[in-house]
């Protein structure tokens, strides 16, 4: 079994590097974000609460995002393990997880954080947007708000997984290809 959480700000490359750790390692894929925009997608309650924090580039409340995940993992049966991409964001929610875990008899091996500087964030963020139409990616001005809100809520997570030894620092500048690499070869050394 191996559970990862990949974590970063936002543009840092989460998605796009758990995409490919899943099909080397075939764990399950955890998203928050994707789940959260699958819910708008489908109009359903959740998604309509959700989708106006997101556009503001806020966090949805760890109650909701919570329910999500434990759901999921209640559901998921005999796997090789989880990719956590996008969760926990706060502290809150990385103390729930580990319960969330511990009561299946499960753990989180490694938190795989990917550093990237914040002028590439920016650009990566707005390239994306006139790709994809993202709401939450089409502004500097809600960019910086997620970025503001990372460094707030989410960077203390840091410390959190720093104290279990888990923290692992990834340079997340260069091509997809050598970050995947880098990846890699810490989830080797485990
Ligand atoms: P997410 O969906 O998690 O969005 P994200 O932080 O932008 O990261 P993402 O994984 O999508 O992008 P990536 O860096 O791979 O969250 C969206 C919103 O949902 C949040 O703001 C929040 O409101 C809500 N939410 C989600 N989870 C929550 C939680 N747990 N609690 C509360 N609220 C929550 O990629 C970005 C771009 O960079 C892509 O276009 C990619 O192609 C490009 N890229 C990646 N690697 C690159 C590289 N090496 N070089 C150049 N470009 C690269």
């Amino acid at each position: 079994m191996l559970n990862l959480v990949l974590f970063g700000p936002p543009g840092a490359g989460k998605g796009t590097q758990a995409e490919r750790l899943i099909e080397k390692y075939h764990l399950v894929h955890l998203s928050t974000g994707d789940i959260l925009r699958s819910e708008i997608k489908a109009k359903t309650d959740l998604g309509l609460r959700a989708g106006s924090m997101m556009d503001r580039g806020e966090l949805v409340p760890d109650e909701v995002v919570v329910e999500m995940i434990h759901a999921r993992l209640e559901k998921s049966g005999d796997v090789p393990g989880f990719i956590f991409d996008g969760f926990p964001r706060t502290v809150s929610q990385a103390e729930v997880l580990d319960k969330m875990l511990s009561e299946l008899g499960l753990k989180i091996d490694l938190m795989l954080s990917l550093e990237v500087e914040r002028q590439e964030l920016v650009s990566r963020l707005l390239l994306r947007g006139k790709i994809s139409g993202r709401n939450d990616d089409q502004d500097v001005s809600i960019i910086e708000n997620r970025i503001a809100v990372y460094h707030k809520q989410t960077a203390p997570i840091i410390q959190y997984y720093a104290a279990q030894g888990k923290y692992t620092p990834i340079q997340g500048m260069g091509s997809i290809d050598e970050i995947f690499e880098r990846l890699t070869t810490s989830i080797c050394s485990l």
